[in-house]
């Protein structure tokens, strides 16, 4: 068969990374089929253009995957497609939850022929094999001979042939500047962040989270060997095309097990496979120093931290209680003594919030290390506990919200503001921090640091306020330079002429020596 997978566009931005669950899916494909993958945040298509690619390419199977908030446009496109008479199946969080809205049980229409309920790694074989018969079920579910749901395991994790899958939509570089850029130090003809992933499962059940439900509480891990050799494939594939390939750990916690963690960064050291890397890890586990260290020395250069709150009071009320205001800033420094930032992800219309939450969590924000804040809305996302007890006090006010994806807009009734004043917060949030004053103030407080540092963090908010906050378009991004005119022209006069010695505060050591040439591409920005 010719297989087409399928990702819907998020509505909001073009993605700055692919799926895994697509490459995976292909490595698991049986063999004797042909699999092509589609992103549409980076090829989009409307339902006319997909129904025309799959009877041109004839296509005799698609499988879709969605999160929840991207799912009526995955029910938009499965209709297209199977109006031309083509199977579709459909995975991923949302239709795990809601199996019975996908295959039209809940009185609604039928939008999947078959679905694939929680991990897919071991029922996508059967689905292909019985796509082929022409025998396809409708309900696919993990589970052992006594019915029991099994979590497969990632001992065996299949090896993604990364040297040779068609990576061309993924490409960060503008096909344009690919020759010349290719020439640039060890090569940036092409930059990709790639997904990997070396353990599935967080037990900490956070109120508005799906991880705990959908992965479980039990935590499996890839072998370091096999971790291993996956970025030493990633990187010999970005040194044989003159480009960079930074990876992003997917794990939900990637230090879930400081003990796991330190030794896969000991192994990835002694292996030679440093890559850039960035990661999520939860603010608790960043007390370890050694830890720390040994991110620095892997490669890592941004963890992405969900601070969720600023008040206790609320971070008590979505079970996240594990997670300590007060140690914010000390964990940040602990991170940017060693040149790791930190991407801090903070969710506003929690039940303590009240107007002026994005400037309470803006002050404390400035004091910080400089890095990448993001706002986002508490969103009662099917099967979370949060949905549940938001449902039980009649406080929800968009039930299916999925139905019609609005970005950055409640569901819920917050309880000591109106849903305008949530929806204003964030929107305070992201304009302020990310106006020009914002990003010549993160340059700034790193004048102590190379240029690279400096140009690498003023690089990534400009390209994370592409990716989040609704910025489309050439001439907003025009706009967006225009009114950075002055921290650019710093950056470059800098760059071309280089600057004296500074010292670095507070010991008063001198930091670097006149430096001459830019290392503006020299870190990672995710
Ligand atoms: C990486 C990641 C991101 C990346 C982007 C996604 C990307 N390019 O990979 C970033 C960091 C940008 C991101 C952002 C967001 N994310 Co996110 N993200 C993840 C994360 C951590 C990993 C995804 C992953 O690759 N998992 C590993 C793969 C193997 O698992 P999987 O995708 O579920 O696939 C398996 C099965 O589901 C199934 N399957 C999946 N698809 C299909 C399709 C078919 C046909 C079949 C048969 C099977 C199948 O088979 C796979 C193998 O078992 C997940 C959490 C998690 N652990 O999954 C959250 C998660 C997907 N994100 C989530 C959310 C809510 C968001 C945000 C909305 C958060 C926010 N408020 O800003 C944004 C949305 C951004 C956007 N604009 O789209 C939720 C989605 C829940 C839901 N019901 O929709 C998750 C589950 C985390 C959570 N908190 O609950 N995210
Ligand atoms: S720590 Fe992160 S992944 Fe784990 S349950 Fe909480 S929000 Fe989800």
């Amino acid at each position: 068969m010719r297989i087409l997978l399928y990702n819907p566009d998020n509505g909001v931005t073009r993605n700055f990374m692919p799926h895994l669950w697509m490459f995976l899916l292909q490595s698991l494909t049986p063999p004797g089929h042909e699999v092509l993958l589609i992103d549409g945040n980076a090829k989009p298509m409307d339902e006319a253009q997909i129904a025309q690619y799959v009877r041109d390419e004839k296509i005799d199977l698609v499988g879709i995957g969605a999160m929840t908030r991207m799912i009526a446009k995955a029910y938009r496109i499965a209709d297209a497609i199977r109006a031309t008479g083509v199977k579709v199946v459909m995975g991923g969080p949302h239709v795990t939850e809601l199996a019975d809205e996908a295959l039209g049980r809940d009185g609604g229409p039928r939008h999947a022929d078959a679905v694939a309920l929680g991990e897919a790694d071991e029922t996508w074989p059967q689905m292909v094999n019985d796509a082929a018969r022409g025998e396809l079920k409708e309900v696919y579910e993990p589970v052992d001979e006594t019915g029991k749901e099994r979590k497969p395991s990632l001992k065996q994790y299949p090896v993604i042939p990364w040297q040779s899958i068609d990576l061309e939509q993924f490409n960060l570089v503008p096909k344009a500047a690919t020759k010349m850029l290719q020439k640039v130090g060890e090569g940036w003809g092409t930059f990709r962040i790639i997904p990997v992933e070396s353990g599935r499962g967080c037990p900490y059940g956070c109120e508005f989270c799906t991880v705990t439900g959908f992965f479980g509480d039990s935590i499996r891990f890839r072998t370091n060997e096999s971790v291993v050799n996956e970025l030493l494939l990633l990187k010999a594939r970005a040194r044989k095309e003159k480009g960079q390939m930074a990876v992003f750990f997917i794990d939900d916690n990637f230090a879930i097990n400081v003990k796991r963690t330190k030794s896969l960064l000991r192994d990835i050291i002694a292996a030679g496979a440093q890559v850039h890397w960035v990661a999520q890890i939860s603010a608790n586990l960043l007390r370890d120093e050694e830890l720390i260290d040994l991110i620095a020395a892997s490669g890592g250069k941004w963890v992405f931290i969900g601070m969720e709150s600023i008040d206790p009071a609320n971070l008590k009320d979505v079970n996240k209680g594990f997670n300590k205001p007060g140690e914010y800033a000390q964990v940040l420094e602990r991170l940017a003594k060693r040149n790791v930032y930190a991407i801090t992800s903070f969710i506003f219309g929690m039940d303590n919030d009240t107007t002026g939450v994005a400037e309470r969590t803006l002050s404390q924000v400035r004091t910080w290390p400089p890095g990448l804040p993001i706002f986002g809305l508490l969103t009662p996302l099917p099967a979370t506990p949060l949905y549940k007890r938001l449902e039980v006090a009649g406080r929800l006010t968009r039930p299916k919200h999925w139905q019609e994806f609005i970005p950055f807009a409640m569901a819920h009734t917050p309880l000591k503001m109106s849903i305008e004043e949530a929806h204003a917060e964030v929107k305070y949030g992201w304009a302020q921090a990310y106006s020009p004053e914002a990003l010549a103030h993160a340059v700034e407080s790193l004048d102590d640091q190379p240029l690279g540092y400096r140009i690498n963090i003023f690089l990534a908010r400009l390209c994370f306020r592409g990716i989040y906050f609704p910025m489309m378009g050439k001439m907003a991004w025009v706009k967006v330079v225009a009114q950075n005119r002055r921290t650019i022209s710093k950056l470059v006069k800098e760059a071309v002429f280089g600057r004296k010695a500074r010292p670095r505060n507070p010991n008063n050591e001198v930091a670097y020596e006149e430096e001459a040439a830019p290392e503006a591409h020299s870190e990672v920005s995710a």
